[in-house]
């Protein structure tokens, strides 16, 4: 298996290159599902699904929700989205494989989400930590106290966390949440997910090859330092993907776990060695937010992407350097023309901002590597 650190990387870059269907291993007529990387409607990455796949995709998530102690007797809410997200239906397999009952509610509806954890009895929630956190403060504001509502074990994943935000899930819920984490490029969800010590995620060391790497040199490094995950399909027949670069920053440990399992653990996800940024679970690059900004016109090449995370839910900014021209035409004129970048964002990302326009030459200029984005959520 270790001959596999002598293949080739394949890149994001690589996978849109050949959209929507360069890198299908089979024949069409074998792939049965098509998933795509969430929101942006650039090039997203295609992923082809053989039967076989599917059933493995749901073995791995099936172990996570083993992992999480759910099962047969269970009632698991998925409020992922359903769609072309996998994060709806992987985690759907996966729980029909392991025999609890699957609520399909989706994303949002927030109250209709509560009533039916209180009437359907869910013992089993599944969704992104800043969406968790908003279920349970609108089930507070409405006078029920989530603790009450008899969750068992919570799945959570798709972005990035801190320990801080777990124990505020767990505080919420009175329940243990359990990361899981997975990329479309893979299958999904599934790739690891912790079980009950809490102590890193277990990868299925049989489905999926990990390795870790320095991002500069691309060396292959050492158990526990930290690096870039890249990871290899070892059974994936629709679109087998061979070591992938994934720009996840974390460390792998191969050390048993207190709980018995053998296969390694990867840590919790602290970075990532590229500029991308996860907003309301969207993935974005600056890329798209220049590219739109350069087609709507009207601006200057300088612009700032300032997310935030008020309350439980992101928002993001983009300021931007008004046109010399624009800048003097009054507020009415800049209202127009903030709406208009507005709207071309929102084709460009699938998520809609802030515009603010400023004075011209008020932006930092940077010399070398621009910093576009302010991250003000902490999350690392
Ligand atoms: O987010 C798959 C998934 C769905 C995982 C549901 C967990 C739960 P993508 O939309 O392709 O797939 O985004 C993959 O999201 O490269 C990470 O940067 C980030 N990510 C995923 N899970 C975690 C996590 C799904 N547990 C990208 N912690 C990945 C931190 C995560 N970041």
């Amino acid at each position: 298996l270790k001959d596999i650190e002598k293949l080739p990387f394949i890149t994001k870059d690589d996978l849109r290159e050949s959209y929507p269907y360069g890198l299908f291993a089979v024949d069409m007529s074998e792939i049965k599902e098509l998933h795509s990387s969430s929101g942006t409607t650039g090039k997203p990455v295609v992923s082809g699904y053989t039967e076989k796949d599917l059933d493995t995709w749901a073995e791995t998530i099936a172990r996570g929700l083993s992992m999480m102690g759910i099962g047969e007797n269970d009632i698991l809410q998925n409020t992922h989205g359903y769609g072309m997200f996998t994060g709806g239906f992987g985690v759907h397999y996966g729980c029909h494989k392991v025999g609890a009952t699957i609520i399909p509610i989706s994303t949002g509806q927030t109250r209709r989400q509560i009533e039916i954890m209180k009437d359907f009895g869910t013992t089993g929630l599944i969704f992104t930590p800043s969406y968790g956190i908003h279920l349970g403060e609108v089930a507070m504001e409405d006078g029920i106290d989530p603790k009450e509502l008899g969750i068992k074990a919570i799945g959570f994943g798709a972005e990035m966390w801190t320990e801080e935000i777990r124990q505020k899930v767990e505080e919420i819920f009175g329940a243990k949440a359990h990361n899981i984490y997975g990329l479309t490029e893979l299958m999904g969800p599934g790739v690891g997910v912790e079980c009950e010590a809490q102590e890193g995620l277990h990868i299925s060391e049989d489905i999926y090859y990990p390795e870790i790497i320095d991002p500069k040199t691309l060396k292959t490094l050492e158990a526990n330092t930290t690096g870039e995950l890249v990871l290899t399909n070892l059974e994936r027949e629709g679109m087998p993907v061979i070591r992938f670069r994934t720009k996840d920053l974390t460390k792998i440990t191969y050390e048993k776990c207190s709980c018995g399992r053998t296969h390694a653990r990867i840590s919790r996800i602290t970075g990532r060695s590229d500029d991308m940024i996860k907003v309301k679970g969207v993935a974005i690059f600056p890329s798209q937010i220049e590219k739109a900004l350069l087609k709507a016109g009207d601006v200057e090449p300088h612009y700032l992407i300032i997310v935030t995370r008020p309350g439980t839910l992101d928002e993001i900014e983009v300021k931007v350097e008004a046109s010399k021209d624009i800048f003097f035409d009054g507020v009415k004129e800049m209202m127009s023309v903030q709406n208009k970048i507005g709207k071309f964002i929102e084709n460009e990302t699938g998520i809609r901002v802030k515009v603010t326009l400023v004075e011209p030459k008020t932006l930092p200029r940077f010399e070398g590597k621009a910093k576009r984005v302010i991250d003000e959520r902490n999350l690392h």
